[in-house]
């Protein structure tokens, strides 16, 4: 049977505000992203998934949407868009746009009318809720940036839910009108000739209706339980399917947070209707001390590679599809992260793309992976932007925690990280505007950006280009099953993916240190012959069996 065009594909993911600003406002924008697509062609990607466009506050950079009809006026117009879409699609570029119907800003004329009055129409558009008795929020349920999830109106007497920002109140998913209203909106942006939609913390929309305090089984407050793979969200994910995906051809990638296995399997399983695939983020909490992002801890490797791998398998043997990616808008750098971004920088961002690029699953690329862009590490409080590290510095600062120590973990959990401007080349603002940036670059762009990495063939850019095409190549990578070899080395993540006739080795040192590969006994090699498909140094040694493995070194081999 016909695989569907995106088990294929790698996904490119712009954050618009930080790509590439072409009227010097110090903001990118669409004419950028229009004037990058040939180095996007370059680097062999198939889809673009631009993060939020529409009319926006920007309290949370986009996520916080005004108006799903328009575009934002930073970044553009609907024609800038039009031409983006045409030009993209001239290049045989996919482009998928990011849909956040979860909440809207409390700046969208549906969130004015719903909170005109009780009695307004749009009422029921959003969560209000009366007081407890002793006049408290209507449940203790926390912001996932910090505080309580209600906001109290005076204007109706009543709190409103917001699961994140204050201004970013959450859709009443119980009421059919905003489903239509929402399934109305996608036609608008699918008959324009999208391609498909990234929907954020879509697994958030059904609450249990019960609203019920958190006993404090997960954390004191958190809530998520009652509203996280909720009751009907299954329900809701068809009905999308059947009232708008389902009548075009294109990819849909849900966005699931704190979701599990199995649900991730009904999400994606093709026979359900729901989903193509899936974001989870369980191998990005690995370093969260006792599931706590706002702490400092090493990363646990042996949890990175078991929970990589139970995803693999689960999701194989499920039939469900999975999204592979160490990066993106809300996450540090991977490199900074789990890999060396100083002596070896090279060696272990290619180490890092191999692992999860010769996976099963469709990879996502974040704009500025492609080159090893790192954490900025910046020092000052003023020269964080994002509204969740804003919140928890202010949170941390009240509970007496030292500037400093707040700084050290921002440097480090922040998603500003990931926010700097991508960088282009080494002129000044690396680049990316000639006016001021609303965000500085990381220091290091005139050592790391696109110009240096386009003319050196070691770069990394060139080992991500290289993977790309080696997933067109070998339908092993796509298809084949997925077996995680050594469970408990302390320093190599090796895995096998079976086809047919042939397999994949994939053999990764982690660290900074020499090691030593022993193909285990289990993997049966006899009759094969083997060769290096890919390696992050030039001379790998052919020799399965048993190999050396130098700092961060990574080796796929085939063998038929
Ligand atoms: O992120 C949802 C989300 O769960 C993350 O924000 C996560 O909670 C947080 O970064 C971990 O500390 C999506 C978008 O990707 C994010 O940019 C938005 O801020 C958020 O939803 C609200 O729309």
């Amino acid at each position: 049977m016909k695989q569907p065009w995106w088990k294929k594909s790698v996904v490119y993911q712009i954050y618009p505000k930080s790509f590439y600003d072409t009227n010097g406002n110090g903001v990118g924008d669409l004419q950028g992203i229009i004037s990058k697509l040939d180095y996007l062609k370059e680097l062999g990607v198939d889809v673009v998934w631009l993060t939020p466009i529409y009319k926006s506050p920007q309290r949370d950079n986009g996520y916080d949407i005004s108006d799903y009809f328009n575009i934002h006026e930073e970044y553009g117009t609907m024609e800038d868009f039009d031409r983006l879409l045409d030009e993209a699609h001239k290049r045989d570029i996919k482009i998928i746009m990011d849909i956040v119907v979860n909440h809207t800003s409390t700046e969208s004329e549906w969130f004015k009318q719903s909170a005109a009055s009780k009695d307004n129409p749009y009422r029921d558009f959003y969560i209000w809720k009366d007081a407890k008795e002793d006049g408290s929020e209507p449940t203790n349920w926390e912001s996932k940036f910090g505080g309580n999830a209600w906001k109290y109106d005076e204007a109706t007497g009543q709190y409103y839910l917001h699961l994140f920002d204050v201004t970013q109140a959450d859709l009443n998913w119980e009421n059919e009108e905003v489903r239509k209203s929402v399934y109305d909106m996608m036609h608008f942006w699918f008959k324009k000739g999208v391609d498909g939609f990234r929907l954020d913390v879509i697994n958030l929309i059904s609450k249990d209706q019960r609203f019920l305090d958190d006993d404090g089984s997960v954390a004191p407050g958190d809530g998520r339980k009652f509203y996280t793979d909720g009751p009907r969200v299954h329900e809701f994910m068809h009905e999308m399917n059947q009232e708008v995906f389902s009548k075009y051809d294109v990819m849909t990638v849900g966005e699931m947070s704190s979701t599990t296995l199995d649900h991730c399997v009904k999400y994606t399983h093709p026979e359900r209707n729901e989903l193509s695939m899936t974001f989870n983020f369980h191998h990005l909490k690995v370093d969260y001390p006792n599931g706590e992002k706002w702490a400092l801890a090493d990363f646990d490797f042996i949890q990175l590679k078991d929970i990589l791998s139970t995803w693999q398998v689960g999701m194989n043997k499920g039939g469900g599809w999975n999204a592979l990616f160490w990066c993106n808008h809300d996450q540090p750098r991977v490199v900074s992260r789990y890999g060396d971004d100083d002596k070896y920088h090279n060696e272990s961002a290619k180490m890092l793309a191999t692992t999860v690029h010769m996976m099963q699953g469709t990879p996502y690329i974040y704009q500025g992976e492609e080159i090893g862009m790192t954490n900025p590490k910046f020092d000052s409080i003023d020269e964080y932007r994002d509204v969740e590290s804003l919140n928890i510095y202010d949170i941390k600062r009240k509970e007496g925690m030292s500037d400093r120590d707040i700084i050290e973990i921002l440097k480090s959990k922040s998603r500003d990280n990931s926010r700097t401007p991508v960088q282009w080349d080494d002129s000044e603002n690396a680049g990316f505007t000639k006016g001021t940036p609303w965000i500085y670059p990381a220091a290091n762009y005139k050592q790391i950006n696109v110009e240096n990495a386009l003319n050196d063939k070691n770069s990394v850019f060139y080992h991500y280009q290289q993977l790309i095409k080696l997933r067109k190549q070998y339908d092993i990578i796509t298809d084949g099953d997925y077996e995680l070899l050594l469970a408990d080395h302390q320093d190599i993540f090796a895995y096998v993916r079976n086809g047919e006739s042939e397999k994949l080795l994939v053999v990764n040192n982690f660290y900074g240190k020499e090691t030593t590969f022993e193909l285990p006994s289990e993997v049966d090699v006899e009759g094969y012959s083997s060769e290096v498909l890919l390696s992050n140094y030039d001379d790998s040694s052919n020799d399965v069996k048993r190999v050396t493995l130098r700092p961060y070194e990574s080796i796929v081999y085939y063998l038929k």
